[in-house]
């Protein structure tokens, strides 16, 4: 760690020209990790020529955020190409590649990677920080302003505390490093950031994703065998984007399904749901899964029609000849996986 800091430190000093970014459909984790390494590096070397590009715009609104309007929201791998920076730091991903559509190169860029993913498939770094925690941003507040002891930067607080809240669903899972996790929300609590404003901030719905939500609540089946399922027809999905629905507002609806409801229903404490993937063509269904901590591995179920995911929340894309299909595959993926 120690050897990390001091690497980290010489590769800040001898760049001039720095580029950081983060993964595609960035969630508040990823833009707030990123934001705060971009505005702690401009308060602390104000003489270096720095960028924040992503690619792609998060879901929320978050642009009451300190700094949110300096992100350019660009292709990653074509900035790379015309900027030729000489270091680029990724922060919420473990490759360069997470981090646009196109392949991205570093030409002849040195790499930082502060990430909190698992290890298992990451590239190459100059410097790479990941001691899994719940959020990147932690693990970027922990580094610069603990470790380092930089100067933060205005509007730090609702950046680190946005991050931390969105990536640990405020800190309802099991996390090793709790202790950290409560003394940096305590310093960004007596800092003046709220948990009330930023989660009501966060969690802002629109009519057409409650539409989705109404659907997959009137479709849902509690199965006598542990789990819960939804799905939502191809007929109305293409009705209802007929409407002028947006993509992302479907995605979102699904979202707050699974993450609030597909765990909850009677005593079931996993499920998934269904849903048509018409961007990838007639026939494409996608699968997301989830399960109460310790209750079933759902990583398992997933890989076995072809994605994967994390041992709670995974999910997968395949091909069916309808729904009822599609569901019965699931249905089978699930019987053929071993339960642990
Ligand atoms: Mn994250």
């Amino acid at each position: 760690m120690e050897d990390q800091i001091f690497q980290l430190k010489k590769l800040l000093e001898d760049a001039e020209n720095i580029l950081v970014t983060s993964h595609i459909s960035p969630d508040p984790d990823a833009v707030c990790s990123s934001l705060l390494i971009y505005l702690a590096i401009k308060t602390n070397y104000p003489d270096k020529k720095i960028k924040l590009v992503l690619e792609e715009k998060p879901s929320n609104d978050l642009s009451f955020l300190q700094g949110y309007e300096q992100i350019e929201f660009v292709d990653v791998a074509e900035t790379l190409r015309q900027d030729n920076p000489d270091l680029v730091i990724v922060a919420d991903a473990g490759k360069l590649n997470r981090c646009s559509r196109n392949p991205a190169e570093l030409h002849e860029a040195k790499l930082v990677i502060i990430d909190h993913h698992e290890p298992d498939d990451k590239d190459d770094a100059d410097v790479y920080v990941n001691n899994g925690t719940p959020a990147a941003t932690q693990e970027v507040y922990n580094l610069l302003f603990e470790k380092l002891g930089w100067t933060k930067p205005e509007g730090y607080q609702d950046i680190a505390l946005l991050g931390i809240l969105a990536d640990t669903f405020r800190f309802r899972y099991r996390n090793p490093l709790h202790r950290e996790t409560f003394r940096i929300v305590s310093d960004l609590l007596d800092a003046g950031a709220s948990i009330e404003v930023l989660e009501s901030k966060l969690n802002r719905y629109t009519k057409p994703q409650l539409e989705i939500l109404g659907h997959l609540a009137a479709n849902a089946v509690v199965t006598d065998q542990g789990f819960s399922y939804s799905w939502l027809y191809d007929e109305y999905v293409k009705d209802w984007l007929g409407k002028g629905n947006s993509v992302m507002d479907l995605k979102n609806g699904c979202e707050i399904f699974v993450n609030q409801f597909v765990r909850n229903l009677n005593n079931n404490l996993w499920g998934f749901i269904v849903y048509p993937d018409l961007a990838a063509g007639e026939g494409s269904y996608s699968v997301s899964f989830r399960s109460a901590s310790g209750v079933r591995n759902v990583q398992n179920i997933a890989k076995l029609l072809g994605g994967g995911g994390h041992v709670p929340a995974a999910g997968a894309k395949f091909q069916a000849a309808n729904m009822q299909e599609a569901i019965n595959k699931v249905l089978k993926a699930i019987e053929n996986t071993p339960d642990s």
